[in-house]
């Protein structure tokens, strides 16, 4: 493989191992064999025999049953990791050591303090090598509603909402994997936009829908503040028996602009309606992002390096849900503080596009470009609200 050179015509393929083949390892190892150019799946690892035959089968690639001899085959030039997160921090770090570009599935690791031995470890080399499976930076609705902010078209933005709701979920997936698994994508989808770090987060729980299990509080909004003091806030709704609702709403001085309607075919039926489908999953909702960013990921790999987020990336958004965690337990809300980001580590956020967009500095608040900690000064204590329409009231049967 060529270092820094774009893939030329007639440059081999990429060889790419895939680690864990569940239903997302399974799902990219088909893309990549089936329509990702410049790219052959040529090994499979899983821990369930059967299933990485039946995969490397169906994708013409080898098994090899131990994952870091899988990373270190010679044969293999690139790895994606779609194992469980408690695995990835070891197998990311054998790929750093092997110098192989690795595109890791969210988590990046399950703690903290190991993202960010990763965040070092990669800065100890002379380019990025692992990027974070953040597809949503890839789907076109959130590439030009990001461009829309940058190219100041909403003005300063203020607030982003965000909705995230899933159909179902499987057992056992409870307020904490709520956080860790999905709202994790609204942690990185804010970065990406509003290009600056969480400062804090907080998270409320209502009144849980009869669909939650004991103790598991569904739905729940999350409360972000960023660096320069804006709100972003998120609704986390995964039982919802409905569709896949992925939507984002910026809010700017000077407009607004949303996300994810699901405007595609609008169709009229013979009982009268007039409506469009709504995707039932997150599959179906960002497979052009999947297929983006695998697309874009091997053009890189062959180039010896990453094109998306990255371990900086990876590294924030678990320490942010780690802090998200803290905050479902505690009622309280509960700083981001994130360690010094070295210099040169892949990611994106640190760029100068939507600090650029605020005005006169605000005397108030720490600069864009001051520490990275949830140290904020408290805000003048709130009057009371006067008493409002409350849950109960709406119940059937109450006065
Ligand atoms: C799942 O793991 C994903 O990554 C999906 O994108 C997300 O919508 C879902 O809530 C998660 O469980």
């Amino acid at each position: 493989m060529s270092d820094q050179a774009a893939p030329q015509q007639g440059t081999p393929d990429l060889r790419v191992a895939v680690l864990g083949v569940g239903m997302m390892g399974a799902f990219h190892a088909d893309a990549l064999a089936t329509r990702t150019k410049g790219a052959r799946v040529v090994v499979v690892n899983d821990f369930a025999a059967d299933r990485a035959a039946e995969v490397a089968g169906r994708v013409g690639a080898r098994v090899v049953a131990d994952p870091l001899e899988a990373i270190a085959d010679p044969e293999v030039d690139a790895v994606l990791i779609a194992t469980p997160g408690a695995a990835h921090q070891e197998q990311v770090q054998a790929c750093l050591d092997a110098g192989k570009p690795v595109l890791c599935e969210k988590p990046l690791t399950t703690d903290v303090a190991s993202a960010y031995a990763l965040v070092q470890a990669e800065a100890a080399l002379d380019r990025p090598l692992v990027q974070v499976g953040f597809m949503r930076r890839f789907d076109t609705e959130y590439v030009a509603l990001k461009d829309l902010i940058t190219s100041g078209g909403l003005g300063n933005p203020l607030l982003v909402h965000c909705t995230h709701r899933n159909a179902s979920v499987p057992d056992g997936f409870d307020s904490e994997a709520m956080v860790r698994d999905s709202v994790v994508h609204e942690v990185d989808v804010a970065r990406f936009l509003l290009d600056e770090e969480i400062t804090s987060v907080q998270v409320l729980r209502g009144v849980a829908s009869s669909a939650s299990p004991q103790g598991t509080s569904d739905p729940m909004v999350v409360v972000f503040e960023t660096t320069s003091g804006r709100i972003v806030t998120d609704e986390i709704f995964v039982r919802t028996g409905v569709a896949y609702e992925v939507r984002t709403e910026v809010v700017g001085e000077t407009g607004s602009a949303m996300i994810g309607l699901d405007q595609n075919l609008v169709r009229t039926t013979p009982d009268g309606r007039r409506g469009g489908q709504v995707t039932p999953g997150f599959v179906e909702r960002f497979g052009q992002a999947y297929d983006t960013e695998l697309l874009r990921w091997v053009a890189a790999a062959r180039r010896g390096t990453i094109d998306g987020p990255g371990v900086w990336d990876g590294y924030a958004a678990v320490a942010v849900c780690e802090a998200g965690v803290q905050a479902l337990r505690t009622g309280e809300k509960v700083p981001v503080v994130l360690e010094a980001r070295p210099g040169g580590t892949s990611g994106d956020v640190g760029g100068i596009t939507a600090p650029d967009l605020i005005g006169a500095e605000d005397e108030a608040r720490p600069s864009p470009s001051g520490p990275v900690t949830g140290d904020r000064p408290e805000p003048e204590p709130e009057p009371e609200p006067e008493p409002g329409i409350t849950a109960p009231d709406l119940i059937a049967g109450q006065p």
